[in-house]
């Protein structure tokens, strides 16, 4: 065995002399190839070009091709070689950086989206009124715009909000601590609809620079649905330019994780960079809020529609599903819904803060679907008639209002945006069960009439957060914490609403009463401030412009001294940030995914 394996040794060493002497003779061939001079090696190669082609002048052209081919990469290797170590370091890098950027835009651009047709879009331009001295008014409101926009520009440029007073950039945790310049996108609609083109291409240039939902933020989904996809897809349909669209449906896809709960109910807040949602820690018992998860239906509805993604639609027909089936005491929609558990937190209802927008996106989900969507409507009237019965009074002084249920007990108390339900009434009141439309809009002409009153008896004539209904009060604020006005629109947007359906000219006369208190009390050099106490003579400011007073406050006042072709009610539906929408005739559309539900 020993004598054999030594056989098998020497048999293999013989052979690996035998490869080493083979590979040697075939390197000493290619080098003499390489090294020959080059006529040599050219006329060789002609040869054999020759043979195998007749052509004499095709031969000569490939020849010289070759030899050219041969020379530049000559010439350029030598120059690689004389380049310093630095100069070929940034090359590298050049090279680097843009495979970089190619990389960039084939992955990260926004994904084209599917073409649909352009709802019908009426009414968006002019709207003069042919009364000089409404004309006028008009003319003053679009100049406040101007005010707020242009101090804005100059001192809070890309800031969510400004500080009038101070002069610069002002922000508030519903943004987190993010810079998305939420004035702006708010306040683009609002500059269209007045003309304002030139401001409005300045947002629309800051929007496509500057935009970008990328950050480590946490944001409320409630506010920023209803101030930027609302603001994004009014511009968009109001524009035509794409930006806007896209914009909105980045910002939609970042929103969505919100949705991620154990039963579909959305946190408050989500952060948009990892997608970690939550509530607000002064919530009941960890609760989602009826307002917030209520109010984002009008806006995924249309991201749905423009998208093609059935995502956006499921989302909110699955929470309106989800309240459908729970019990609700004495008919009554609390305030807080725990997305855990999927049950009721404390009873507490409201048609003011915390409940507001829920009871209006069921009547405009209605309307917006070129009133298809019967069930949104059917849950309107039922819930309102809930209110009616329980939380609707008449105070001893024969002003109607509506109060706050808390565990079986109503309190007498009315808040600033619980106005709004005045204009929801009249709007609702056509299409309203059992012929009762005469009864709505008279409904929604005293609570205007009731909050017109709580502006009147104050000494700025601006109305207080909350107004109470006791004790021989009627329509004032007592606690000190409710003498407040931040320039809210509640009260004008009903007014605006009153004078649509009924032209009553009081309406326009209340709504030129609080222009004229807010440029009186709120105007500074810098903006409009909030004031923190309307029965005080001498106004200290809150030094806040809030951006719904560029989106919502304003333009209800311009549309109130507008003629009603601008805007028409039956083409375009606001959503609660006052964005308008156009309607979706969904009767003829068949929406990603709502097969089973719009039957
Ligand atoms: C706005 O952001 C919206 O109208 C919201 O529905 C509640 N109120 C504020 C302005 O007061």
């Amino acid at each position: 065995a020993t004598r054999n394996c030594q056989l098998a040794t020497l048999r293999l060493s013989e052979k690996f002399i035998l490869l080493l002497i083979l590979s040697a003779f075939i390197t000493l061939c290619f080098g003499a190839f390489f090294f020959l001079p080059d006529n040599s090696k050219w006329s060789y190669m002609d040869r054999e070009v020759m043979t195998s082609t007749d052509t004499g002048k095709d031969q000569q052209l490939l020849r010289d091709k070759i030899r050219a081919d041969h020379e530049r990469a000559l010439q350029e290797a030598k120059e690689k070689l004389r380049k310093s170590r630095e100069e070929l370091q940034a090359e590298i890098q050049t090279e680097k950086n843009k495979v970089m950027e190619d990389l960039k835009k084939t992955n990260a651009g926004p994904k084209p989206l599917p073409p649909v047709p352009m709802p019908r879009v009426v009414g968006i331009n002019d709207g003069e009124p042919p009364e000089p001295d409404v004309k006028e008014k008009r003319d003053k409101i679009r100049e406040m715009m101007k005010h707020a926009w242009d101090s804005y520009r100059q001192y809070g440029w890309g800031y969510n909000e400004l500080k009038p007073l101070a002069k610069k950039g002002h922000s508030t945790n519903i943004f987190g601590n993010s810079q998305l310049g939420a004035t702006i996108v708010d306040a683009l609609d609002t500059l269209y609809i007045m003309g304002l083109h030139e401001e409005f291409k300045d947002g629309q240039e800051w929007i496509e620079q500057n935009l970008d939902f990328s950050v480590n933020a946490e944001v409320s989904v409630f506010e920023v649905n209803i101030r930027f996809i609302g603001g994004l897809l009014a511009a968009y349909y109001l524009s035509g330019q794409e930006v806007f669209k896209l914009k909105a449906v980045q910002l939609a896809e970042k929103l969505l994780p919100a949705f991620n709960t154990p039963t579909g109910i959305p946190w408050a807040m989500v952060n948009l960079k990892s997608g970690v949602g939550r509530n607000w820690g002064w919530a009941s018992a960890g609760s989602s809020i009826l307002a917030e998860f209520g109010t984002l239906h009008m806006e995924f509805v249309h991201l749905t529609y423009l998208t093609g993604n059935p995502a956006y639609y499921q989302k909110v027909m699955h929470i309106r599903k989800l309240l459908a089936k729970m019990d609700r005491p004495n008919g009554l929609y609390p305030n807080y819904l725990n997305p855990r558990t999927g049950r009721w937190g404390q009873h507490h209802t409201s048609v003011g803060g915390l409940g507001d927008s829920f009871y209006e996106y069921l009547l405009k989900a209605w309307l917006m679907s070129d009133k298809t969507d019967t069930e949104a409507r059917k849950t309107y009237d039922d819930a309102i008639e809930a209110i009616e019965r329980h939380l609707i009074r008449k105070s001893n002084g024969g002003l109607t209002f509506i109060g706050e249920w808390k565990n079986g007990h109503l309190e007498r108390k009315m808040g600033h945006l619980a106005c709004f339900a005045g204009g929801m009434f009249a709007l609702g009141a056509d299409g309203s069960p059992d012929d009762k439309a005469g009864h709505y809009l008279q409904l929604g002409a005293e609570i205007a009439h009731t909050c017109h009153e709580s502006y009147d008896r104050t000494v700025l004539k601006l109305g207080p957060e909350a107004f109470k209904f006791d004790s021989g009060l009627e329509a004032v604020a007592v606690r000190q914490n409710e003498k407040y006005y931040i320039l809210r629109p509640e009260v004008i947007e009903t007014y605006w609403y009153m004078w649509r359906f009924t032209h009553d000219p009081k309406y326009r006369q209340w709504g030129w009463e609080a222009a004229q208190a807010i440029d009186k009390y709120c105007r500074v050099s810098g903006g409009f401030s909030g004031v923190k106490d309307v029965y005080s003579s001498t106004p200290t400011y809150d030094d806040v412009q809030q951006s719904f007073f560029l989106a919502e406050t304003l333009k209800y006042l311009y549309l109130l001294f507008s003629s009603d072709d601008l805007m028409p009610l039956e083409s375009w539906v606001f959503n609660t940030e006052a964005h308008p929408l156009p309607v979706l005739h969904l009767g003829n559309i068949t929406l990603p995914g709502s097969e089973p539900a719009q039957r």
